[in-house]
């Protein structure tokens, strides 16, 4: 089944936040940011602004009527800085103007004076300064000490991954309405719909009901509407409070970019420790996490650090830990992985290291270590119905590696300017809310008198096409057609106290709760049939919107059904709740059971760097990918195709840059690399892996959003093994992004 959006989408009809018709007496925000990094703010004059001529009002801390506090896990974060500001692109004050013009040259004519403080930059001095968010994290398994002294191999490393931007292509942005007794609308471009109402309803002062938040779709999250879409939204309620008018802001490109966080940069230290026969008995890492002026979702992204920190292999003895370093970038916040990635790239790069010190190719003892059924990870939970083997033989095989492998020194025999290299990237990525409380959903479906149905869910569709799985759900469970089936916006008064649409468990979740819905509905259908047709309930069905007795066609059509049901007033809307069982992890012992299941897969990454200039091209990406039993593979291969895409510029091209005063130089997509179809790879190929599926995924068919972001790692270790190929004494570095202008260094480094 094709995503239901396709044809809005290529129609251009689809809605977004600023597609939304508004009503005529709607005012227009902007945020007046801050010009420095960390400073004491000593005077603002907003007299020019004030008195510019279509003006309505600007807004500071002062005139919040509830708290100035917009932190979610920690209460660490103002909306609007009060008498400091910690990051370049603060918000200090919010103004609303007749147009957005307007409001724009009004923010021109604002004066600040700001007492310099000093600016941290990195994770690395802020551990030197003792600047952190909160305490760190650690994680054990066995003793690593005494794992170390038997080794016959033990290596040290330092390893850098930068950030990223999510570059959503629809910039944040909120729609606030009046409604009647105080109540306020916010039309919201977030993932996390119970967020932004929880936050505006604890800044305005006013109880949740209060605050409706609706969204129809996004135009892509990534992670960074996780958090970061909510004080946008709560800045048009803290408008429409005071002024009791419609008030929209949609931030431009530049506005977006310089204010919010993106992907946490890590610097990370690695010890690993070898036998003989190559198997890795013992790993310690330490992660720098670079939170940036607040903690926004940074304690829970550095937990899934430590989750990830041992990939897809097994290590008896491990010692991870990771610090939430405070410094003064924009918070830093989700991004697809969710700290799983800055992990996973630190053990890859200590492999790295230590097949340079043996002097045996990396795979070698990649495959060596590979997750076995019940070895343990170093959180406690046992691997069960493991893959990744499978996914990697099958990677071997159905790929011919050796074959590869030998066109490959082929290719760098007869070439002198051009080297190719390759590399394998098996990976594991741990599916659930870490913090297990979140794991939960619900879904509202109503069948209406004619047979049509509508369902609410709290899954927030932002191009992953969950509204197509969830109807595919209620089309299966109910067996009618999917025209008869309508996915209504996601609503925090028909679906209240969600959970963001992340994690990769959003269809998962709310399919799941769809599901028990919808066979609720059957359930009493069904009755109402055998009624009907004098029959017992199991000899009836519901196909191709038709009762079915002992599998052969009965006269009563699904309208005819519905409207019976209705005569005898059956209840025709269902609520179900859905909570993942097994799941537990405690955080006092750091150990237990807090994934559903585990996702698994290998990719084989092929790339030619031309060794004159330093660019290079990523030629082939070839994956056996663990779907489970895709319920729908178009769709899932798309996630795959786009998070290899995004992964792959991440460790390759896309080069966040701050200054060393806090000030964002990647402020446009000029100087900020993204991955266009001429970097993308030139083939990628997926096979499903052939499995049974996993009982806790909605349909067997696997989480898919984040874990093949995690294959794009393979590029980095691709590119530096054909720099090895050219360059015998380049010294391997692990300093993500590579860049074509690193790479042309490491080149020709002697
Ligand atoms: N968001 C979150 C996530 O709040 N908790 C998680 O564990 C998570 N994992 C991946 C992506 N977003
Ligand atoms: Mo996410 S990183 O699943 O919002």
């Amino acid at each position: 089944m094709q995503n239901i959006d396709s044809y809005t989408h290529v129609r251009g009809e689809s809605l977004f936040v600023d597609d939304i018709i508004i009503r005529q007496d709607t005012l227009f925000g902007v945020v007046f940011d801050s010009p420095k990094a960390h400073g004491k703010i000593k005077n603002v004059d907003y007299s020019e602004a004030e008195n510019l001529k279509g003006v309505t009002k600007i807004f500071t801390y002062k005139d919040i009527i509830g708290e100035n506090q917009i932190g979610g896990i920690l209460p660490d974060e103002p909306l609007w800085a009060e008498d400091e500001v910690h990051f370049w692109g603060q918000p200090i004050a919010f103004i609303v103007a007749e147009t957005e013009a307007i409001a724009k040259q009004a923010r021109q004519l604002i004066t600040i004076e700001i007492e310099e403080l000093p600016v941290i930059t990195t994770a690395k001095e802020a551990k030197t300064k003792g600047s952190f968010i909160n305490a760190p994290r650690s994680f054990s398994l066995g003793n690593t000490e005494e794992a170390f002294s038997d080794c016959d191999y033990v290596l040290e490393g330092e390893t850098f991954s930068n950030g990223q931007e999510h570059l959503y292509l629809e910039t944040q942005g909120c729609y606030a309405i009046p409604q009647e007794n105080g109540s306020i609308k916010l039309i919201s471009s977030t993932q996390g719909p119970t967020a932004v109402q929880k936050i505006t309803a604890r800044v305005l002062g006013v109880p949740m009901h209060k605050v409706e938040v609706d969204v129809i779709r996004l135009g892509g999250g990534f992670g960074g509407k996780e958090d970061q879409a909510t004080p946008w939204a709560v800045m048009t309620a803290v408008a429409v409070q005071h002024l009791n008018k419609p008030v929209k802001y949609i931030l431009n490109r530049h506005d977006d970019l310089r204010m919010t966080g993106k992907r946490h940069p890590y610097s990370s230290f690695f010890k690993i420790g070898l036998n003989k026969n190559l198997k890795v008995t013992a790993f310690e890492a330490e992660f720098l996490q670079n939170a940036g002026a607040a903690a926004d979702l940074s304690p829970a992204i550095a937990e899934r650090t430590l989750f990830h920190a041992t990939n897809s292999y097994f290590v008896p003895n491990v010692k991870t830990s990771v610090y939430s370093c405070k410094t003064n970038l924009p918070p830093n916040t989700a991004f697809r992985g969710f700290g799983g990635p800055q992990g996973m790239f630190v053990i890859e790069s200590a492999i790295a290291a230590a097949a340079e010190a043996i002097g045996v190719n990396r795979r070698f003892i990649q495959e060596a270590n590979l997750l076995s059924e019940n070895d343990e990870f170093s959180y406690g939970q046992i691997a069960t119905k493991v893959e990744v083997q499978n996914t990697w033989f099958s990677a071997k095989k159905k790929f011919e590696l050796e074959k590869i492998e030998s066109e490959i020194d082929l290719f760098n025999k007869n070439n002198e300017s051009f080297k190719k290299g390759i590399s394998l990237m098996p990976i594991a990525f741990g599916i659930s809310f870490t913090n297990t409380p979140m794991n939960h959903a619900r879904a509202l479906v109503h069948i209406y008198q004619d047979g049509s149905v509508g369902v609410s869910t709290g899954a927030v569709e932002m191009g992953q096409s969950v509204n197509t799985k969830m109807l595919q759900v209620v089309q299966d469970i109910l067996g009618i057609s999917s025209e008869k089936v309508k996915l209504e916006t996601t609503n925090t008064t028909r679906v209240a106290n969600t959970s963001p649409s992340a994690a990769s468990s959003t269809a998962d979740l709310n399919g799941k709760a769809v599901k028990m819905a919808c066979e609720a509905l059957l359930g009493r259908l069904v009755k109402v049939a055998t009624e009907m047709l004098d029959e017992d309930e199991q000899s009836i069905s519901i196909q191709n919107d038709v009762v079915f007795v002992n599998g052969q066609k009965s006269k009563i059509s699904w309208e005819t059904l519905v409207a019976q049901a209705m005569l005898e007033r059956v209840a025709l809307s269902e609520n179900a709740h859905y909570a993942t069982p097994i799941i537990h992890f405690d955080k006092t012992k750091e150990k237990g059971h807090p994934f559903a299941y585990h996702v698994y897969g290998t990719a084989i990454t092929t790339v030619t760097v031309d060794c004159v200039r330093g660019i290079y091209e990523i030629d082939t990406v070839k994956i056996v990918h663990d779907f489970g039993k895709s319920m729908n593979i178009g769709i899932d291969l798309g996630q795959v195709e786009g998070a290899l895409a995004q992964g792959i510029g991440w460790m390759t091209i896309e080069e966040i840059a701050y200054d060393t005063d806090g000030r964002l130089e990647s402020n446009a997509l000029s100087t900020y690399k993204v991955p266009d179809i001429f970097s993308a790879p030139k083939t990628i190929e997926t096979i499903p892996l052939e499995t049974e599926g996993n009982d806790m995924a909605i349909f067997k068919s696997k989480a898919v959003g984040e874990p093949p972001l995690m294959y794009g790692i393979g590029a980095y270790f691709a590119i530096q093994n054909a720099v090895k190929a050219f360059n015998k004494s380049y010294v391997l570095k692990f300093h993500a992004p590579f860049t074509p202008e690193k790479v042309l260094m490491a080149l020709y480094e002697k």
